[in-house]
């Protein structure tokens, strides 16, 4: 059993409601937890449960072998941690602000430079109510550095995954996820909009809704094999029917007054597929068209 004398002491930087959740989390998970937040008030709660708030950053980094950067975006990074210059030597700095996968790698150099014990990328695929349950918060960098913190890390979400070496792939699995979610909430949207204009509300759509992306999931593995192979036969529909199924989207939604932009946008990449060959092949050829710019 763990107590709060056996748990690894974590430094939390950046207390907006993403670093309260996370320093909420380890404190629920017995951790000794120091904080520190640009504008102090944010951590009033904290500090009622038991969190420790330094009088600076530098103060806050001393505090343990760990230490937790979250902030708005990788500028802020930068700019905090910037001056504290050695006061890093020696400590496991996890950055789980978002950035780009290029700002994860120079962050990995500055913090090697720093003489930092090692530096995890992470990236948080879940919202703040959600962390210290079942978030999937995903770390690429120095397994090394992942297996010694993982009870930590662990403390933040069921979820926490690590994805290799190259720093840059924490930020990538996150903007990957990102046009995962906005692409099907796109649809979404598109279906209650029709629907919506044919009086039917979003609430009664839903369920059917629920049902359409499950059933999408299932074709997911399916797909990846053809995608790694390059090979897409259709053992299910061929792009040529697709086309004709988009045709009715664009049509019901001009019919409906509604916006088809989105519709057509993706009649039109199947519409390349197809001009070159692929009508026959099964939805998945459409990866060649998301491989290169457009144009
Ligand atoms: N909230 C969420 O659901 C998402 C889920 C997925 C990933 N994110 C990312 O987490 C980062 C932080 O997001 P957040 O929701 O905590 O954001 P805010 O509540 O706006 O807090 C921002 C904190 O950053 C501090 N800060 C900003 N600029 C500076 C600076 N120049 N120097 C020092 N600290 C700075 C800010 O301090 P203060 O305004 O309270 O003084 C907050 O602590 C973000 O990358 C999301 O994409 C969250």
């Amino acid at each position: 059993e763990y107590t709060m004398e056996t748990r690894t002491p974590v430094t939390v930087l950046g207390l907006g409601l993403m670093g309260q959740a996370l320093a909420g989390a380890l404190l629920g998970a017995g951790h000794p937890v120091t904080v520190w937040n640009r504008t102090p008030a944010k951590a009033g709660d904290l500090v009622a449960r038991g969190a420790r708030l330094a009088g600076s950053a530098e103060e806050a980094v001393a505090a343990g072998p760990l230490v937790i950067v979250c902030l708005s975006d990788y500028d802020a990074v930068r700019g905090l941690l910037g001056p504290l210059g050695g006061a890093l030597g020696g400590r496991v700095l996890v950055n789980l602000t978002s950035g780009t996968s290029q700002e994860a790698r120079e962050t990995a150099e500055w913090a090697a430079g720093q003489a930092a014990a090692a530096y995890l990328d992470g990236a948080i695929m879940a919202t703040p109510a959600a962390i210290g349950t079942d978030a999937v918060v995903v770390y690429s960098g120095p397994q090394a550095a992942f297996d010694r913190h993982e009870p930590a890390l662990r403390s933040l979400g069921s979820g926490a995954t690590y994805l290799g070496a190259d720093h840059g792939l924490a930020a990538l699995y996150d903007v990957a996820v990102l046009s995962l979610a906005w692409n099907v909430l796109n649809g979404y949207l598109q279906g209650a909009a029709l629907l919506g204009a044919a009086g039917v509300d979003a609430v009664t759509f839903t369920p059917i809704a629920l049902k359409g992306i499950e059933t999408v999931n299932t074709w997911l593995p399916g797909y990846a094999k053809q995608i790694d192979e390059g090979a897409y036969p259709a053992y299910d529909s061929t792009l040529d029917t697709h086309v004709a199924a988009m045709n009715h989207l664009i049509h019901e939604s001009e019919a409906l007054g509604v916006n088809a932009e989105l519709p057509r946008f993706v009649k039109a990449l199947a519409d390349r597929a197809i001009a070159g060959g692929r009508g026959g092949d099964g939805y998945a050829a459409l990866v060649e068209q998301f491989r290169s710019p457009a144009g």
